[in-house]
């Protein structure tokens, strides 16, 4: 569904994001969770999005163009220890600047690994998300790596999880970058949202 997608540019600054009336479809989730290899996957470009076993591969806010009328957005992750002082509580004034503070941010993906129960910084996060009325979805990652019904059951421990706090839940995928899992139903939704 993706024909063709480019990398655009790196920003490390908001001034820096391309200035078009284009919208910004963006991923986020803690370091090493599978942002670059999702966007990898979903564009069907191996090498487009750099991927590395070792967190806190992606520092900038990368651009992707797609089809000439939609980015998809590459960011760095967040809870990596390794970051500096400043970063570590919290999250990166480039993450909150970006995510809370432009109007180019159309959409965001949260990515959890399907893996782990619901993690507290990922809870923090999609905390924050609600009382800045962002709309966002979530990814379960790495999807090949449980059984279906392992899959189901992180669907439902995190469905109870956000149930305390939201009355409605987001929309909810299972993906693998490994076996192209949850890449039709993401970006059929995309097609709809960006409609
Ligand atoms: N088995 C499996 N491994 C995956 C999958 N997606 C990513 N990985 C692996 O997880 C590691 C991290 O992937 P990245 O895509 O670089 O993760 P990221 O979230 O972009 O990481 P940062 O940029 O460091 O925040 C790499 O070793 C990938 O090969 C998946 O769907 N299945
Ligand atoms: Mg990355």
């Amino acid at each position: 569904m993706i024909t063709k997608a480019e990398f655009k540019c790196s920003s490390e600054r908001l001034g820096q994001i391309p200035k078009d009336g284009l919208k910004d479809i963006a991923f986020i989730g803690r370091s090493n969770v599978g942002k670059s290899s999702l966007i990898n996957m979903l564009t069907g470009h191996k090498g487009l999005a750099k991927v590395s076993a070792t967190p806190g591969k992606t520092k900038l806010i990368n651009h992707f163009l797609v089809d000439g009328t939609w980015y998809l957005v590459d960011l760095p992750g967040y809870g990596y220890a390794k970051t500096s002082k400043s970063q570590r509580s919290g999250f990166a004034k480039i993450i909150t600047d970006y995510v809370f503070g432009c109007e180019k941010m159309y959409f965001l993906f949260v990515l959890v690994d399907s893996r782990l129960e619901p993690q507290r910084i990922d809870l923090e996060f999609i905390h924050l998300l609600g009382e800045h009325s962002i709309p966002f979805g979530l990814i379960f990652t790495k999807g090949d790596k449980l059984s279906k019904a392992q899959l189901q059951k992180s669907v439902e421990i995190y469905s109870r999880t956000l149930s305390e706090e939201w009355d409605e839940l987001p929309p909810m995928f299972v993906s693998s970058s490994r076996t192209s899992a949850g890449r039709d139903e993401i970006l059929e939704f995309v097609d709809k949202i960006l409609k």
